[in-house]
């Protein structure tokens, strides 16, 4: 069966050496949108993208951002992010990095941007309930943030098929963020995830056109399934 899955590609596993040939070739590939994480070196103890990093990405790319906001109270600095963006793109806070998430989430909104929450693995469906109401992409972090290339966290799959229950009566769609290889999409993209980010795990640093990984991709052969 077909599936419509949205693939992001993680731009923080990019070649830097040449970022406008990254992006044009990603999109000549059939890539949906780009997936931007900023780190602030204290949520997450690491820096990725640069606020110029992003603003380049926006200027020279066609399809939708897809930022992802590792950092300490992002209401601070939300609005210097999304002065760069359109509408039509995401921001995706942690709800656990904020005083008043509601409020964040508000500003997004209002900024006529889509709103989304990422959900550590060690974070529960129910701290983020009330959230799921107002926000249209729920991100599942399947690794703890903060690195590329890291291991997937098996324990995650359980709060998968907690929020997969939820999406349609609470109206988002369920991303995917770290680890993300061929198999997982294959189980989980039928079970409902809306989308995958694509990082070293699958798209990049393989020595093989962005193209041909991305058609491979959308060209696997997913079984239906009828129940979470
Ligand atoms: C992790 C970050 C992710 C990674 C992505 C990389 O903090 O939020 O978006 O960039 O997981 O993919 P991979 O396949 O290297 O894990
Ligand atoms: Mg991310």
């Amino acid at each position: 069966m077909d599936m419509e899955i949205e693939l992001t590609a993680s731009m923080m596993c990019a070649n830097y050496g040449n970022l406008e040939k990254e992006v044009s070739e990603l999109e000549k590939g059939g890539i949906d949108s780009f997936h931007i994480d900023i780190m602030d070196g204290h949520y997450v103890p690491n820096y990725a993208m640069s606020l110029n990093d992003m603003r380049y990405i926006a200027s020279v790319a066609g399809k939708p951002l897809d930022v992802h906001l590792m950092v300490e109270h992002p209401n601070n600095t939300i609005d210097v992010f999304m002065q760069c963006l359109r509408k039509g793109d995401t921001v995706y806070i942690h709800p656990e990095a904020e005083y008043h998430p509601s409020t964040t989430l508000q500003k997004i909104i209002d900024a006529g941007l889509m709103p989304g929450i990422a959900v550590n693995p060690g974070t529960s469906v129910e701290t983020v309930m009330e959230m799921l109401r107002i926000v249209k992409k729920v991100l599942v972090m399947t690794v703890n943030p903060g690195n590329a290339g890291q291991m997937f966290m098996p324990y995650v799959g359980k709060k998968i098929t907690k929020l997969l229950a939820l999406k349609e009566e609470m109206h988002f769609g369920l991303y995917w963020d770290g680890a993300c290889s061929a198999d997982k999409i294959l189980e989980f993209a039928p079970r409902g995830v809306d989308g995958f980010v694509l990082g070293s795990s699958l798209l990049f640093g393989k020595n093989r056109p962005y193209g041909e990984i991305l058609d491979g991709i959308r060209g696997l052969k997913f079984q239906s399934v009828s129940a979470n």
